[in-house]
Formats: C-alpha cells, structure tokens, sequence
C-alpha cells in the first residue's frame, strides 16, 4: 500500500482512558480495497444445534490467511443490524478485504471471525417488518443462543482459544446494542467489548456496568462508536459520559458526519480489530 501518498485523516474525538484526544488514528485510503499480491482468507457458512430457538442455525465463518487446524485462534463475534442478518457484514461491510489488507501489513493478529444470526427466532430471515416486537425480542434472546449453543459449538468444532481474554463481540447497530448487552453482562465470557452505533436496545448504563470497578479490573478493551450524524447517537454517548464519570477506561469515537450506515461501521471495524487481543 502507497500509503505515504494514501492517507485520509478521519478527524475524531478519540477518548482513551476518559481522556478525550481529538488526534484521529490514520486510515489508508485503500483500507477496504483489494490489493494485489497478498493472501486471502477464507469464509465457511456453518450450521449448528439452536436449543434456545430449537433449530439449526446459520453462521458464517472467516478464518485467516494461512488458517491452519494445528494453531489455536482467538474469536471476535461480529454482530449484525436490525435489516441484516448474518449475511449483513459480509454483503455490506467486506470484512474480509479490511481484514486481508490489515493482516499482510501484520497489524493484526490472526483471528476467527464468527458472524451469526442475531436474530434468535425461528424465522430469523430480515423480511416484513422487522421493527416488530417479536423480532426485536428475537435479538435479546440470542444472548442465551450465542452462549449456550453457538460459541460451545465453535470451540468443539474450530482450534480456538476458549477463555475470556481470546473472546471478542462487537457489533452494528442491535448488534452493537447486543454487544454492549451481553459483553458487559458476561466479563467472564468476554474481555474485548465493542459497540457501533449501538441502538435503542443498548440497556441503560448504570444497568450495563453495575459494578464500575469489576468493568475496569476485566475488560481489555472497551469500545464505543458513533457517527456524529447519527440519530441514535445518544445511545453512545450516555453510556461514554457514564463510563467517563465512573472512570471506566474506554475508546470512544466519534466520526465526523458519519451516518447510520457501512462507512462508519467498516472504519470501526478497521480501528477496533487492530487493538484486539
Ligand atoms: C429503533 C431504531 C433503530 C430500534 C432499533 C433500531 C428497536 C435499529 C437500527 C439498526 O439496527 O440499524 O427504535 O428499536
């Protein structure tokens, strides 16, 4: 990558710590384009056992560069929004071309992605209309389907690391709501915790981080981030300001007329991968 002449400089509020930086990380240009000559991934579509919904589920799968079976990986769990379903990073998003580009410039650490159905129902497709309370519902109960079902199911079936500090979730939208929910609710299933433009089913901070200072003692990271154009940017924000007030160290982003869409979701993804594990 030519990055010397690829440079944009997305300018942000970058809080590290409860201290706000309004420096921005540097984001090449071409982070979510192609490049010739380098290695690729690979994504599998996977199946597994739902007790929670009683059926079988769809996930898909990226695992990285040079994936071999005898290597043990960590597992981000990457979550979707209230339209998509697990198909939503992938058609939307293009993880893979962020991810190849960040691995051949070894800025991050071989990982297994893990996109699923947060939609935890029956009929989980995003057809009709999918503001319908069951199916808002649906995204709460994955809590116990990616618990209980789906993450056993990954570590008995993929070379993953299974303890805390080896797990990731983060999400769009509900799913960044959902990571919020179910990360900060389960410090010892998770210690990567990660929120983009985190909806309206993000619970109320003080419920989210009950104990302020078991959060800071456990979490390796925790990230929230928004488009300054958002309209559900106060879900973000009320939770920053609290985890600010009660000295959770935390990153919060803030992109500057950032929407409620794939460019603030994809240059989340660019920045919070490279922190993890
Ligand atoms: C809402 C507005 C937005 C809501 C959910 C969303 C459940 C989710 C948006 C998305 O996932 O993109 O009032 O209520």
């Amino acid at each position: 990558m030519r990055q010397s002449v690829f440079f944009i400089f997305v300018l942000l509020a970058f809080s590290f710590a409860a201290k706000t930086q309004n420096t921005a990380p540097p984001v090449p240009a071409e982070f979510d384009i192609v490049q010739g000559n380098i290695t690729h991934g690979k994504f599998d579509t996977i199946t597994y056992q739902s007790e929670t919904v009683g059926i079988t589920r769809k996930a898909i799968i990226y695992t990285p560069p040079g994936y071999s079976a005898d290597k043990k990986y960590p597992v981000l769990y990457l979550l979707h929004g209230i339209g998509g379903d697990e198909k939503e990073w992938l058609n939307g998003g293009h993880p893979e071309i962020i991810l190849d580009n960040l691995y051949a410039e070894k800025k991050l650490k071989p990982m297994i992605v893990v996109m699923p159905n947060g939609r935890a129902m029956k009929n989980d497709r995003a057809t009709g209309n999918v503001f319908d309370r069951e199916k808002v519902e649906a995204f709460a109960t994955f809590e116990k389907d990616l618990l209980n079902d789906l993450i056993p199911h990954i570590e008995k079936n993929y070379p993953v690391l299974n303890d805390r500090e080896n797990r990731a979730i983060a999400g769009l939208s509900m799913g960044g709501g959902q990571s919020l929910n179910f990360g900060l609710g389960n410090l010892d299933t998770f210690a990567w915790v990660g929120g983009f433009s985190s909806a309206p089913n993000t619970k109320l901070p003080e419920e989210l981080v009950p104990d302020p200072a078991k959060a800071k003692e456990q979490l390796k990271l925790l990230w929230i981030s928004c488009g300054d154009k958002d309209g559900l940017i106060n879900f973000s924000k009320r939770t920053h300001d609290y985890l600010d007030k009660n000295n959770v160290p935390h990153n919060y982003l803030v992109i500057p007329d950032g929407g409620h869409d794939f460019k603030v979701w994809k240059l989340s993804l660019y920045t919070f991968v490279q922190l993890l594990f």
